[in-house]
């Protein structure tokens, strides 16, 4: 008789802790086959959007592909009506009379198990595979005995495997923050490349394609001409302009800097009551420092009417506005080409090492941060005013970062 596991879950993504436990399973009882059987939308889930059956079928097909034995089995996709197990076990049995059937589950699951639909009917087609790391295997033990007595005839049997620390839940919340790295993700390189081709778990593509259409990138140049007095309406376009050659040399998304530049000052010309204003509404954290000095807003406040009144969702952009003033720590190359871009553009007003930062933003961006942050360090010093801890800490990090020692004072 052949024997076959079963491995269901939702699979959005599949990860190598699903792959861990069905190869663990095979293994431990010399399986010839784990189906790897992603379910429909189960109805507790109903409010989650969840990916696809299609996509979440083609990433297991991607993810066995490397694994001997392992298959994508789509028998309870196709299935209609409920997708309880004691069904689809019932039908299995039906269909394939000469296999002998094994369930995969989690130790949590077993847990549960006695709460599923007709868990007798399990247990009279299917053998019970629980995976069970050695700190939980007593406890997962003892119950397992307690559903034999409880169901006579139930067998059960302890999957050793050390869980991995990953849920596929905190791999969508990763990607979506722009995580790129299969291996940190706990995922195949295969199942990261259709995540990124399909655009799963991020902003919807068409979404991104309209807020970065040439047609909208004009409409948002038109409005800001609208709310901003000419001279920081100009200095806008400049940053745009700036930041979308910056990105043309660094590799960045040319269209992401010039929404970033467009909208960086959109909350420029607001008062200081109405920036802290619409901080206490939208529960924007204000810090001593800015409560101080209120102008220091325009960038978080910025950030947030790009959000909810020019329509921008994309992290990276939204972040890349949220933090043109002070910079800080660690910037993406996009906050760091918006920071720099503010700076050098060219109807900026002549500042500290102006030459110099604006051919180091080209061929060194971290310098050039550097610089700048110096540069912006010495003007508020001489001014007297106030300097944000953002500001000291963006300083102290790049002059580590940057190639020479210490920017010349004068040119
Ligand atoms: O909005 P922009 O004028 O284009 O440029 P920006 O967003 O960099 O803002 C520059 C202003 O912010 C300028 O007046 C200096 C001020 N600033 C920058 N960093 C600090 C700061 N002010 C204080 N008090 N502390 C800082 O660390
Ligand atoms: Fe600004
Ligand atoms: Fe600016």
């Amino acid at each position: 008789m052949k024997k076959i596991g079963i491995l269901g879950g939702t699979f959005d993504p599949i990860h190598k802790a699903h792959l861990a436990m069905a190869l663990a399973a095979k293994e431990q009882y010399a399986l010839d086959e784990v189906w790897m059987m992603p379910d429909r939308e189960p109805p507790h889930k109903f409010n989650e959007s969840l990916t696809t059956a299609g996509d979440r079928l083609a990433m297991v097909k991607l993810a066995v592909r490397s694994f001997d034995g392992l298959v994508a089995s789509d028998y309870e996709l196709r299935r209609t009506g409920m997708t309880y197990t004691s069904d689809t076990l019932t039908q299995l049995h039906q269909e394939y009379p000469d296999v002998q059937w094994f369930f995969i589950i989690g130790g949590d699951s077993l847990m549960h198990m006695q709460n599923w639909v007709h868990p007798e009917i399990i247990y009279q087609y299917a053998e019970i595979l629980y995976i069970a790391r050695s700190s939980d295997a007593a406890i997962y033990r003892a119950h397992a005995e307690e559903l034999m007595k409880t169901f006579p005839g139930s067998v059960f049997h302890e999957v050793k495997m050390d869980l991995y620390p990953v849920s596929s839940s905190m791999i969508r919340a990763s990607v979506l923050e722009g995580e790129r790295d299969p291996e940190r993700l706990h995922i195949l390189p295969e199942v990261y490349q259709y995540i990124r081709e399909h655009r799963l778990y991020q902003e919807s593509g068409k979404e991104m394609d309209e807020i970065l259409s040439q047609k909208n990138l004009l409409k948002l140049e038109k409005e800001m001409r609208d709310v901003l007095p000419f001279k920081r309406y100009r200095h806008s376009l400049g940053v745009a302009d700036t930041a979308a050659c910056l990105a043309f040399v660094h590799g960045a998304d040319e269209k992401k800097a010039r929404l970033a530049g467009i909208l960086h000052d959109c909350a420029k010309y607001l008062s200081d009551e109405e920036l802290l204003k619409i901080c206490r509404k939208n529960q924007i954290a204000v810090t001593k420092n800015e409560e101080k000095k209120p102008d220091l807003l325009h960038a978080k406040v910025g950030a947030h009417l790009a959000n909810t009144i020019y329509g921008v969702t994309d992290r990276e952009v939204l972040s890349a506005i949220r933090y043109h003033t002070t910079g800080r720590p660690e910037m993406s190359l996009l906050e760091k080409i918006i920071f720099v871009a503010d700076y050098i553009e060219p109807t900026r007003k002549d500042l500290p090492n102006f030459n110099m930062i604006r051919r180091t933003a080209f061929t060194d961006l971290d310098t050039a941060v550097f610089m700048e942050a110096q540069g912006t360090l010495e003007y508020l010093k001489e001014k007297s005013a106030a300097i944000d801890p953002a500001t000291t800490e963006t300083f102290v990090y790049y002059s580590k970062k940057a190639k020479m020692p210490k920017a010349k004072k004068k040119e």
